[in-house]
């Protein structure tokens, strides 16, 4: 029996946390959504809200790798041809003045195989760590991710990259109604707005912890079987 000091409650909710049924996953740490010319840059927002996770992230990362936990990444993204690009997704960022599919600064804003889709080099995956390609903001959406979690008998999930009001959350409610056990890390998350951040971490919390607990990366480390 193991479990992280977390709010509303220690995690997971069985003591159940073992490397073999538990996985980081990092969310769409792409320089699109945290890089210079990139898409969120493009928006106008502040990267430096979306950049605070890289060295929390970083640090988990390295102890659950040395720990033999499963380390998954996540990057958003759209084929070339923008075949699995809805016209409403197209034509909302164009308002904004970062139409997806269109030439930037890092190449075809979230189109997959441009420089500005990849994850960034500071969070390069190590091989043999799987990276799911998602044309969502949920990582369960048209994807294997399921099927891959499942097959590995994966049943904790902890959760973190960006953005946490959007991707990150949707992904955890998505794993959360699927009866996944999730954590998401605080330090480990960030949002293009501050306010938006705390109010996704605030609800997570709400009904004795409606989407899973919460907790940080000091003390997920430091707590870490
Ligand atoms: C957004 C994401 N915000 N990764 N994507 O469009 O959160």
């Amino acid at each position: 029996m193991s479990t992280i000091k977390a709010d509303p409650y220690p995690w997971p909710w069985n003591g159940d946390l073992r490397p073999e049924n538990t996985v980081l996953i990092v969310i769409d740490m792409q320089t699109d959504f945290c890089g210079e010319g990139g898409y969120v840059d493009k928006m106008g927002y502040d990267l430096s809200l979306t950049r605070a996770p890289i060295e929390p992230i970083k640090a988990t990362m390295a102890a659950m790798r040395a720990k033999g936990y499963h380390i998954m990444h996540t990057r958003e993204g759209h084929r070339p041809d923008l075949s699995d690009l809805p016209p409403n997704k197209r034509w909302r960022s164009q308002q904004i003045g970062a139409g997806i599919g269109d030439p930037g600064p890092c190449g075809r804003i979230l189109v997959r195989g441009e420089p500005g889709w990849d994850i960034i080099a500071e969070l390069a995956p190590a091989p043999g760590e799987a990276i799911i390609d998602k044309p969502g903001k949920g990582s369960f959406c048209a994807t294997d991710l399921e099927l891959m979690l499942r097959t590995k008998g994966i049943e904790n999930i902890v959760l973190s990259g960006i953005t946490t009001d959007v991707c990150v959350h949707t992904t955890m409610r998505e794993a959360n109604d699927r009866g996944f056990e999730c954590l998401l890390l605080e330090d480990c998350c960030g949002a293009t707005d501050k306010g938006n951040h705390d109010a996704a971490i605030k609800m997570v919390k709400m009904q004795g912890g409606v989407f899973g607990s919460v907790s940080d990366s000091a003390t997920f480390i430091s707590q870490l079987p």
